[in-house]
């Protein structure tokens, strides 16, 4: 089954947006099989973001996800990378429509709460860079009630 990378970012930490952006992919079915609390360093954002290394936004970006810690998750569930990016919204909230996270919580492209992978390639990436101790796979009754 398909997994993804999902990470509340400081400004959804501190303003209390974690359980919501849980609820959202909890409720629409996808199983959650990592999740933490973590601080991240400097060099651990740097590695996270390199291909956006040479953008005007970078160093605002690494103090911005600085600011506070982050929540790592890993969800699993058919097609999920996809459909999670649509759950999050546009990358800037101008363009998130309503009913996407961003669309209902975010103004700003710099703080726009959340981070989702963009393919299944950066998504093994991502879950290897904040989850090296590795995910164990686990079963669930209600997967029978969920997928066809
Ligand atoms: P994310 O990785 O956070 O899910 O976002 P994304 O793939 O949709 O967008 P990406 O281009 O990878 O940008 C990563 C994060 O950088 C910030 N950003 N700021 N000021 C700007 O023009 C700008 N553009 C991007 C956003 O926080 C974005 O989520």
């Amino acid at each position: 089954m398909e997994r993804t990378y999902i990470m509340a970012k400081p400004d959804a930490v501190a303003r209390g947006l974690v359980g919501e952006i849980i609820k959202r992919f909890e409720t629409r079915g996808f199983k959650l099989v990592a999740l933490k609390l973590a601080h991240p360093t400097k060099e651990h954002l740097e590695q996270h973001y390199a291909d956006l290394k040479g953008k005007g936004f970078f160093p605002s970006l690494i103090s911005y996800m600085l600011s506070g810690p982050v929540v790592a998750m890993v969800w699993e569930g058919k097609n999920v990378v996809k459909t999670g990016r649509v759950m999050l919204g546009a990358t800037n909230p101008f363009d998130s429509l309503p009913g996407t996270i961003r669309g209902d919580y975010a103004i700003d492209v710099g703080r726009n709460i959340c981070h989702g992978s963009d393919s299944v390639e950066s998504a093994n990436k991502e879950i290897a860079l904040w989850f090296p101790e590795g995910v164990p796979a686990y079963k669930r009754v209600v997967d029978s009630l969920i997928y066809e």
